[in-house]
């Protein structure tokens, strides 16, 4: 029987001979080879059905068949042929910066990347992987194969759509919508697409090109019924959407009023303020999972604080229920914070919701929080360059300026000095409009908020020819 070294032996045997020869070493070569690490590479993208829009992954199986520990094992990938497949940032983990394979060890790594080539046919990714002292560099590649689903598949995209007008989440009698344009879109797509809803509310698309967004939705409404999720999907040949049932709801703020009431026109700071909240439900149906959530719209912290308990059901619960005409008043008491003084105003701004509701309405109320006074300045300006912001020379300098309240009240007078700033002494905290003298309205709202140090800031408004 004739015995012969295996492959890797010689190969391994002829690297160490040419490693002597270079350092010069002279020394006895030994029969078979030292042991050495030997990497060996397999890779596949694994079973799916990929789009060319998704993040395709490979699985990059390494094992060290060698008999050594391999250290500082790195992998890279490329393009061989075919469109550009380029791999994702950070994808290689420990096979980039140097990762080790003790002998006989196997590990799986899972990379992805995307096509960017945007031509016909699939890439062919070569992926490599090294180590130093590898015996056999002859198992280091692997060639890859990345074969989407093909661009030009189409599939049958059909569904029901209804409005729920009940509003239990089910398609009940009646509540089916005919006459809709139904429109299938998304990236890629040459044009959109488009049929008409049958009596049942069905509509049916026979061919829809693949795409890892599709989006389904809906023209000529006359009822403007929201369909939230606008069913997104994605088509990847398999037709598994071809029995979408999409719900239309009608928005909570059509059925459900709210009106939120101070007790007092004005309080003073720290004071306990109270408030009534009427809810009433004007739809034909039950009302359920309802709830509020209060907010600072403008993050200054004046707002009356309402205990969550005083909510009740409408609390964090989402229990609140109205039956069809009910009318429901929930009393609050909040303490004044100190700082809304300094706003000279506290304020409520609440919006009321249902779990499965969309679109619930927003409220507000606000009360008075006099007694303070400062000098309010700002500046009146005209953005003569158009580059939206005030600049050197854009003040509108020398012109009679006036604060009024919102109902027209004179408040205060001054002129504004060469450089378009204006200061009116001593003003009580609150929100005024402001006018200028001549020719001039303001571009946007003519509303100031005046608030007192430390809380203030110098206003500004921007002025156009009337
Ligand atoms: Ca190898
Ligand atoms: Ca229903
Ligand atoms: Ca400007």
């Amino acid at each position: 029987m004739r015995r012969t070294l295996p492959a890797r032996s010689v190969r391994a045997v002829g690297a160490l001979t040419l490693a002597f020869t270079l350092t010069g070493a002279v020394a006895a070569l030994p029969a078979y080879a030292d042991p050495g690490p030997n990497l060996k590479i397999t890779a596949a993208v694994p079973e799916g059905r990929w789009l060319r829009g998704d993040h395709i992954p490979i699985d990059v199986t390494i094992t060290n068949i060698g008999d050594a520990k391999a250290t500082e094992v790195r992998a890279t990938g490329s393009t061989y042929s075919g469109p550009y497949y380029g791999f994702d940032p950070n994808t290689w983990g420990d096979l980039d910066t140097g990762a080790s394979f003790e002998a006989g060890e196997s590990r799986t790594y899972r990379v992805t990347g995307y096509i960017w080539g945007t031509e016909a046919g699939n890439p062919m990714v070569r992926i490599d992987v090294n180590a130093p002292g590898d015996t056999d560099y002859s198992d280091n590649s692997a060639d890859v194969p990345v074969n989407p689903i093909p661009p030009e598949t189409t599939e049958r995209v059909a569904g029901q759509v209804y409005g729920d007008k009940n509003r239990d989440g089910l398609l009940s009698p009646g509540e089916e919508l005919a006459g809709l344009t139904a429109v299938v879109g998304g990236p890629g797509l040459p044009q959109e697409l488009s049929v008409v809803t049958d009596a049942a509310g069905r509509f049916s698309f026979d061919a829809v090109p693949v795409g890892t967004i599709r989006v389904v939705y809906f023209r000529n409404d006359p009822d403007g019924w929201l369909f939230p999720e606008g069913e997104s999907v994605r088509l990847d040949g398999s037709g598994t959407h071809q029995n979408l049932s999409i719900q239309g709801r009608q928005p909570l703020e059509k059925d459900l009023q709210a009106k939120i009431e101070f007790g007092k026109a004005s309080y003073a700071p720290g004071e306990t303020a109270t408030a009534k909240v009427t809810l009433t439900n004007s739809g034909a149906y039950p009302l359920s999972g309802l709830y509020v959530t209060c907010s600072d719209p403008q993050g200054t912290d004046i707002d009356l604080k309402i205990p969550q308990e005083q909510w009740g059901a409408f609390g964090p619960a989402q229990a609140g229920t109205l039956a069809a005409g009910e009318r429901l008043v929930i009393t609050l008491t909040g303490q004044v914070p100190e700082k809304a003084l300094y706003f000279g105003k506290t304020l409520l701004y609440c919006n009321f919701n249902g779990k499965t509701y969309l679109r619930g309405p927003w409220v507000s109320a606000e009360a008075k929080v006099p007694g303070k006074r400062a000098d309010s300045r700002g500046l009146a300006w005209v953005d003569k360059n158009h580059n939206f912001q005030p600049d050197e020379g854009e003040g509108l300098a020398n012109v009679t300026a006036t604060l009024s309240t919102k109902d027209n009240k004179l408040v205060s007078f001054a002129r504004t000095d060469a450089k378009g700033f204006v200061t009116f002494p001593g003003v009580a905290a609150g929100e005024y409009v402001f006018r200028v003298a001549g020719p001039w309205q303001a571009v946007d709202s003519p509303t100031i908020q005046h608030v007192a140090p430390p809380y203030g800031w110098e206003w500004r408004v921007q002025l156009q020819p009337r």
